[in-house]
């Protein structure tokens, strides 16, 4: 049994063909230092696979792993290695989408880098012939998509109360605070308090543990989703939580790579962020959302800070989830003072179109200035 509709299924028996791989580091200076409670990013060091086909069309895929294992196990120099030795020798025989799939299921976990590879493979057949997997996916989309702004921690009040006003004025459909126990500061809980937006939600990134329930409670309070306010893998910890305290409204994110893990945890959380590079790619992605579709679980697209490559994509993706409110896909300016389309990605009103996010062209004169290394996989 499948969640996926036919029509998908049918386009993993497209051949491919592939000539060589180019993984190319990236590295682009951010607009300012961003805090959570994984740790600071100053710059976004980006690992782009290019997937040369034998008739020399190139597609691009984003891996938008962190450069160090914070977020999760992934990590850019673990990626490149995993693919050097391990994924491409197995893509030698692949012949179809289906064949890629497989092989890079023989690899256990490595999702954002397994992403990236499909994500180039698609790529490349969406240039050459027009449609790829997300066209090949028969269900109505948007032709805009609502976004959300991730906030970071901020050092004081004046910070805050100005981004809060900032992303107000410019329309973000919802506010996205950072959060961790050592935030618990009353000035945060003062802006938070004043702030009028009609869609506010926190993120953790797993910070909570079992000493932190009091802090817990004081963010919990305000009735927000909380997104991941616990480790990977301590699940648990809600349950004693509500034990002593009123019912936590959770969000997933870090926890959920998996379809399994999903349903496993579907009747205990309020929404879901699907990151398609955290689920491990495209056909991924595009099962789960069926099955939240399918069962009425509310979902959004999440972000990594991606560059324009990877963001078009989630732009795309998130086209498909018609009722959610919003998703942490900002326009490239929030990020980054250079990006690597030739329409750089804008946002207006709180909205994203679609002339933005399908078929977007690599500007190579940014993407050559912005590489700090790259090598070549060919046989
Ligand atoms: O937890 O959602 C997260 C960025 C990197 C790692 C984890 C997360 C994030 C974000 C950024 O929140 C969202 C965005 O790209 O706008
Ligand atoms: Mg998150």
């Amino acid at each position: 049994m499948s969640y996926v509709p036919d029509s998908v299924i049918n386009f993993l028996q497209t051949p491919v063909s592939l000539l060589k791989l180019e993984l190319v580091v990236l590295e682009l200076p951010q607009v300012k230092p961003f805090y959570s409670a994984v740790g600071v990013r100053n710059s976004r060091k980006a690992l782009i696979v290019k997937w040369h086909d034998q008739n020399g069309t190139v597609g691009y895929g984003e891996c938008s792993c962190r450069p160090d294992p914070f977020y999760s196990h992934e990590f850019v120099d673990g990626a490149i290695q995993v693919i050097s030795e391990y994924i491409y020798p197995l893509l030698a025989h692949s012949k179809t989408y289906d064949d890629v799939l497989k092989a890079l299921s023989k690899i256990r976990g490595w999702n954002f880098t397994k992403a990236a590879v499909e994500m180039a493979m698609n790529d490349a057949i969406r240039r050459a012939t027009g449609t790829g997997i997300l066209e090949a996916w028969e269900r109505p989309n948007l032709d805009k998509v609502p976004v959300g702004i991730s906030m970071g921690l901020f050092k004081d009040e004046s910070i805050m109360e100005n981004t809060i006003n900032e992303a107000i004025s410019e329309g973000y459909h919802r506010l996205k605070f950072k959060i961790s126990p050592s935030y618990a500061h009353p000035f945060v809980f003062r802006a938070i308090d004043e702030c009028s937006h009609p869609n506010i939600s926190f993120d953790a990134n797993g910070s909570f543990g079992k000493d932190d329930f009091q802090k817990l409670s004081q963010f919990a309070h305000f009735g927000y989703v909380i997104e991941q306010p616990f480790a990977p893998g301590s699940h648990y910890l809600k349950e004693v939580y509500e034990f002593a305290n009123p019912e936590l409204s959770e969000c997933l994110d870090e926890e959920v790579e998996t379809l399994g893990q999903l349903i496993e945890y579907k009747e205990q959380i309020s929404e879901l962020n699907i990151k398609p590079g955290r689920v491990g790619g495209l056909f991924n992605t595009i099962e789960m959302i069926e099955y939240c579709l399918q069962n009425s679980i509310p979902a959004w697209i999440g972000g990594m800070f991606e560059t324009g490559i990877g963001r078009a994509q989630n732009l795309q993706i998130a086209s498909f989830l018609l009722n959610a409110k919003a998703h942490d896909q900002s326009p490239s300016s929030r990020y980054f003072t250079k990006d690597i389309l030739v329409n750089t990605i804008e946002m207006e009103n709180g909205f994203i179109h679609a002339s933005y996010f399908l078929n977007p062209q690599i500007d190579e004169n940014a993407f050559q200035e912005l590489t700090v290394k790259s090598l070549s996989l060919e046989s």
